[in-house]
């Protein structure tokens, strides 16, 4: 079965100017902005400008570009946010939800990434 992308999602729109949102950083690929509704100091999603349901679509279907420019671009946050390891800062944690049982809420793959504070054990 395909995947099947729903234009009217939530970051579709941000992507289309329809609904502002805080820009973190940008690239011709890939867009890094603050969540909405933060769980650590620092949490941006990074999202691919494609049209990718999930990060096994992505991984599946991305071109090696916006692969290598949606990874760039988390590692530009990493180093702006101060959470990146190359400065001797203490790490972030990135993950990325798919599907239900992956509790994805948004059907346009982003990953998180959360610093700024311990992390908890990760909860299965
Ligand atoms: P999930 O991985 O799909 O479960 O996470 C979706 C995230 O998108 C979640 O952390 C929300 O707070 C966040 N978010 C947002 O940043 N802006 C929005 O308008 C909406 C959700 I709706």
């Amino acid at each position: 079965m395909a995947f099947e992308y729903d234009d009217s999602n939530i970051f579709a729109r941000i992507l289309r100017g329809e609904i502002p949102n805080d820009t973190v950083a940008e690239n011709d690929h890939a867009l890094a902005f603050r969540d909405i509704a933060p769980k650590s100091p620092t949490h941006v999603l990074v999202i691919p400008k494609g049209k990718y349901v999930s990060f096994d679509d992505f991984a599946a279907n991305a071109s090696a570009d916006e692969i290598t420019g949606f990874m760039r671009l988390c590692a530009e946050v990493c180093a702006k946010e101060g959470v990146g390891l190359d400065q001797g800062n203490q790490g972030f944690r990135a993950i990325t939800n798919a599907g239900s049982h992956g509790v994805q809420e948004v059907p346009h793959f982003h990953l998180h990434i959360m610093g700024g504070r311990m992390m908890g054990p990760m909860v299965i």
